[in-house]
Parts: structure tokens; sequence; C-alpha cells
């Protein structure tokens, strides 16, 4: 028998500012990366970006009401560091600060408690192209500066943090496929950069215990588990290195403090390793987060590196519709990788794929969840989880989304199994509250509970319209999870 999910479990949904939001010039708004990369010619899904979203910024009170009918517990958002700070750092943006203020006002006025991420990608164009983004230590600096404005506007009212938005992802995407702003393939920059968001994140975690006792804070991780091909003792290996580079190597940093040593002696033997400086592994050992935050997709499998199946796995296309953030190693571009020795990316023959080629693996967030506690004893928020699906407006205007119905269904009860395993998991926000942007799909590819009527050339009418999902999880929540 299943254990019930705690009465104040927090059934939430999440957004982040550049894909939601719009009003990228509003108020004071200062330029991100993301305004300016997703307009270089071929970088973004047939050339869209963010700049009007689904227009939430204006429409906030309208998706706080559709929250609260639907009876969410939680909001997950993310702040555009460049609506309070436009230039990154300096004067404050009143106009800003204050969007949030009522965001934050209006979402605890309908009982809905607001989970705060304070970087979801959109770093200041500014400090980008004045010191180099992440590749410079001046940008750490800025980054505990913001978050001292926000903890002290919003601290008291806000009790769930967020630090960064899966930094395995964003530096892998930035530093290494060319496919998120900075827009660079260098693998000792990123390692680089890298080091600095570790730090930036600690500086952020300790200066929330000082300013916010009352409150609690994480990262939010990409993680999927490593599965090994076959049972074969060097595949298994092969999945244990794998563990560690595409988790441990930040999981390790921010739950244990330190660098996992297998990957480091790894990196280190190919000139890979980032510059640390006195007094960065005392900082980064200091500063613990209160909880972990885990988005889950799917995990990956691996095999030994000279495993035949190697041979036969088929070549991923470096396309918009099949990247896969975590793993992606195109096969032209395995010849340069510097995990190459430590394992191969395989199919898993098991698992079916969403229509983006994305593996669907309920079983793997359970083994997410109590891998997770059992290595780093931290309570879970699950903090993303979702399907992109190509959703489509019927003629008697409803969106009849079963299947992200069955894919929820089968992951929130895969949570509740791991409660049961005694695992303590804080919430469960599923990614998206209302349709958005996808970073490199556009509006085409879909995840919200709530329709937006975005259809580039015809209509822009932006008209909010519950999938059935929306009443789908609506009942979910009204039962605590009871399924
Ligand atoms: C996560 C990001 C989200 C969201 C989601 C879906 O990696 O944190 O911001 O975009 O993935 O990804 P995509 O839009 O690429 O399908």
């Amino acid at each position: 028998k299943l254990a019930p999910f705690p009465k104040d479990f927090l059934w939430g949904a999440a957004s982040a500012a550049y894909q939601v939001e719009g009003a990228w010039n509003q108020d004071g708004k200062g330029p991100s990366v993301w305004d300016v990369f997703s307009k270089i010619e071929g970088k973004t899904f047939e050339g869209t970006n963010g700049d009007v979203a689904v227009d939430h910024y204006n429409r906030y009170q309208e998706d706080v009401r559709l929250m609260a009918e639907m009876g969410l517990k939680a909001y997950r958002f993310s702040i555009a560091w460049s609506r309070i700070l436009p230039q990154g750092e300096g004067k404050v943006n009143e106009q800003g600060v204050q969007f949030y203020e009522k965001l934050v006002d209006e979402l605890l006025a309908h009982g809905i408690e607001p989970v705060v991420t304070l970087y979801h990608w959109d770093l200041p164009l500014y400090l980008q192209e004045t010191y180099g983004g992440w590749e410079s230590r001046r940008v750490i600096a800025a980054f505990k500066d913001y978050c001292r404005i926000l903890y002290q506007r919003l601290g008291k009212k806000v009790r769930y943090w967020v630090t960064m938005n899966e930094q395995n992802v964003f530096t892998a995407m930035g530093y290494r496929w060319e496919l998120h702003p900075p827009n660079v393939s260098d693998l000792k920059r990123m390692f680089q950069a890298n080091h600095h968001i570790n730090l930036a994140q600690a500086e952020a975690i300790l200066l929330f215990k000082e300013l916010v006792p009352t409150g609690l804070i994480g990262p939010s991780f990409g993680y999927g588990p490593v599965y090994p091909a076959s049972a074969n003792p060097a595949d298994v290996l092969a999945a244990e290195n794998g563990e560690a580079f595409n988790n441990g190597w930040w999981l390790d940093v921010y739950c244990k403090g330190q660098y996992p040593k297998v990957i480091w002696q790894y990196l280190a033997e190919q000139g890979l390793t980032p510059v640390v400086e006195k007094g960065d592994l005392e900082l980064l050992a200091a500063a613990k987060p209160d909880f972990l935050g885990v988005n889950y997709y799917h995990g990956g499998t691996v095999a030994q590196n000279e495993y035949e199946q190697q041979a036969a796995s088929p070549q991923r296309e470096k396309t918009f519709s099949g990247i896969d953030p975590y793993h992606i190693q195109p096969a032209d571009e395995q010849q340069a990788s510097p995990e190459k020795a430590l394992f191969t990316n395989v199919e898993n023959p098991y698992l079916t794929k969403t229509a983006w080629n994305w593996e669907i693996d309920p079983v793997g967030f359970r083994i997410a969840m109590r891998r997770l506690q059992d290595k780093y004893n931290l309570p879970l928020f699950i903090t993303e989880n979702g399907l992109g699906a190509i959703d489509v407006l019927t003629e008697d205007g409803t969106i009849e989304d079963d299947e992200r119905i069955a894919y929820l269904q089968t992951h929130i009860l895969e949570i509740q199994k791991a409660i049961s395993d005694g695992v303590e998991i804080i919430g469960y926000c599923t990614w998206s509250f209302t349709d958005l942007l996808s970073w490199l799909n556009g509006y085409k590819k879909r995840y919200g509970l709530v329709y937006v009527n975005r259809n580039e050339a015809s209509e822009l009418d932006l008209r909010r319209i519950p999938k059935k999902s929306y009443y789908w999880y609506q009942r979910v929540i009204a039962a605590n999870g009871e399924l």
C-alpha cells in the first residue's frame, strides 16, 4: 500500500522569465543575453524569440487567477536579473522590482506559495559584453549584489528560493554546443565558467542564511539517472562514470562541497580543470543548500567505450527536434569529447520517446528520487517535470492533451512510490503552467496545462484556454494526489 502525500505537499507548476514574460524592454528592463542570442539567424526554431512570449508580464493577474481556480499550491517562476538591474549591477530599476513584488503579493493573496528562481539563464547582456559573463569573477560579485536586493525586498514573503536552474544544461549548451548564449564551443572556458557559477551559488546561499533565516534555498538540477547498457561490469563502471560526469560533477559540489575526484583527475589529465583560487573550496564547502531542486525529464544509458553497440547506435543529429540537453553527443563531436574514455551514450531499447525524441521513463524518476536522497540526504523539491507536445486547439475550442495527462499521471505515481520508499519530497512543479517559449523549439513544443493561442503567422491574441490536463491536475490537487 502506498503512503499518502504529505498534507502540506506543494502541488505546483513552473515557468521562467524569458519563456513567459515578454515585455522584453518594458519598464526599464535591460537586455539579456537571450534577447540577443535568439535573434542570431539560425539559432532558434523559425527565428522565434521571447520579445512577447506569452506576455505574462502584462497578464500575470489573469494567470494567477487561473492558477487559483486550479487549486495550485505553489508557483515557481524566475526573476529576470536585467529587470532588477538593467546592467546587471549598479542602479536598481524600481519598476522591475515592483513587478515581482506585485506578482508575489498576487500569489499570496490567492494562497499560492511563490517559489523564486534567481537565475534561469537570462544573464544581463552588459555583464556578458563588459566582463565576459560567467568567465569573470566580477560577475560572481554582481550576482551576490543582485541576490541581496531580492532577499531584502522579497525575503519576508517568499519562503522557497532556487539559486541556479540546471547549471549542467546551460553551461553545456552555452559553452560546448553553441546552442545557448554565449554561443561558444570551448571546454576549457566551459569548466572555468562553471566553477565561477558554483562560487556564485555558494555566495548566494551564504548571504541567504544571513538575510532570510526563515527561508529555504537550493539549486534546481537537471537530473537523469545513468543506466548501464548491460550487466557487463565494464558497462556498469561506465555508468558510474556517467553518473559522476553528468551529475556528480555538480551535485557533489552543491551538497558535499567538493568535485568528484574521479572526474577531476580525468579532466586534469586533459588540462581542462578550472583555475581554483585560494579560498574557493572552503567557500563551496561552507554553503549547504536546504533542499535539492530536481528537474526530471529522462536519464541516459551508457556503455563502456569500446562497446560494440556504439557502432550500431543511430547517429544523433544536431537538429532542433533531436536535442537532448543533458547528454547530446552528435556523432561528429564524440571525437572531441572529454568523456569519450569514460562512457559512450547508447540508445535504451526499453523506453518509448516523445515527439521530440526524449525518453519517457517514469521508473527512472523513482530511481532518481531514491538515489538523490540516499546520496545527498536532503529533502527534494521536484521543480520541473512535464511533457513537450504539439497540442491542437480543436474547432470546439478544447485541447485534448491525453498524452500529457498520461505522462503526468505515471510520474506522479512514482513520486508517491518514492514517498512510500521513505524519500522526503516537499512538492512537485509540473513544467509548465501556461504554454511558453521552448528555448530552441519556439512555440511549437508546448508544455502548458493552459493553452496560449500564439500561432505566429495568423493569430497572436494570446488567449488562455485551459487544456484537459488543467482540469485533470485540478482533480489531482483536490484529492492530494490520490489518483
Ligand atoms: C529545462 C529548462 C526549462 C524548459 C524545459 C523544457 O531544461 O529548465 O526552462 O525549457 O527544460 O525544455 P525544452 O523547452 O527544450 O523542451
